[in-house]
């Protein structure tokens, strides 16, 4: 079975981790395969929106621990420079939106990819550990920059030290994610959120998610600026001029 199970259903690419006897720990060619159907999403005009989600009770369990020595895999900075490091900056300039859909555990670099996605959905049996400081290493695949600006210093501070699993329920309430929906509903709840975004207009999409991008580092100023900027440009798209005519027709959009 291929580590990545991949589909297109409805505008709508379904990616799911698989190596589900590993908690879908990610090795080097998970890591590679996953990235390489996310260049296909981001060339595809057939996909307009991206699902990531787990087979199996967990979501990504990190790392896999038994591939991480020089000697097994490609190391550590190997695996960072060639795997980790790209599926952040690939997920975040990706001009179509990622939701992940997190079905159970989520730790190491499989809670920090799902973090850097657009969207996050647990179910409610999920959960997150930042697990790094528990076998000597620090947050990677972007933690120390997401965790702080999601949930606040003091959070993300002390989820990163003491490395302890948060719930599904309390990674919602601190506004690390989301939406929690219960086990029985999680695939057809998550499902319709992520078809819901793939329904929405691209040039939206894309113009929000790298608005949202810059405000990470803009001054007010600038972000007005861009904001004018990326209005403009989507005021002047069919997709707006459907949307009103939707509107006023009491009709919904057909966005193309
Ligand atoms: C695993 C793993 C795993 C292999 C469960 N590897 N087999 C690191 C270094 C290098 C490059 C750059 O980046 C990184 C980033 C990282 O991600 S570091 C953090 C790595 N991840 C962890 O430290 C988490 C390790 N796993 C766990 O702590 C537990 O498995 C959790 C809490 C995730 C889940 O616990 P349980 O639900 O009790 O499941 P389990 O522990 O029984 O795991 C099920 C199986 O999956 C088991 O195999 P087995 O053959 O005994 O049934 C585990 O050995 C295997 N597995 N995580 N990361």
């Amino acid at each position: 079975m291929p580590s990545i199970l991949f589909e297109i259903k409805d505008r709508l690419a379904i990616i799911r981790l698989n190596r589900p006897d590993k908690l879908n720990a990610f090795n080097r060619e998970m890591g590679l395969l996953l990235l390489n159907k996310l260049e296909l999403c981001s060339a595809s005009p057939e996909i307009k929106a991206i699902y990531l989600t787990g087979m199996g009770k967990g979501f990504s369990a990190g790392q896999d621990l038994t591939e991480v020595t020089d000697s097994v895999g490609p190391g550590v900075a190997g695996m960072l420079t060639e795997v980790y490091n790209p599926l952040v900056t690939s997920i975040r300039n990706l001009t179509k939106p990622v939701l992940a859909a997190v079905n159970g555990v989520a730790a190491g670099a499989g809670a920090n990819i799902a973090l850097c996605c657009d969207i996050v959905v647990a179910s409610l049996s999920g959960s997150f550990i930042q697990a790094f400081s528990k076998i000597g290493l620090i947050p990677d695949c972007g933690g120390t920059y997401f965790l702080p600006r999601l949930i606040g210093w003091q959070k993300a501070s002390a989820l990163a030290l003491l490395g302890e699993k948060i719930s599904a329920t309390d990674a919602q309430q601190t506004g690390m994610i989301y939406k929690v929906f219960p086990d029985e509903q999680f695939e057809a709840a998550s499902l319709e959120m992520a078809y819901t975004l793939s329904k929405m207009s691209s040039l939206s999409m894309a113009l929000i998610k790298d608005a949202l991008n810059n405000s990470l580092n803009n001054s007010l100023d600038a972000q007005l600026a861009l904001e004018n900027e990326y209005q403009q440009k989507a005021a002047g798209s069919s997709d707006f001029k459907e949307g009103i005519e939707a509107f006023l027709g009491k009709r919904p959009p057909q966005f193309i």
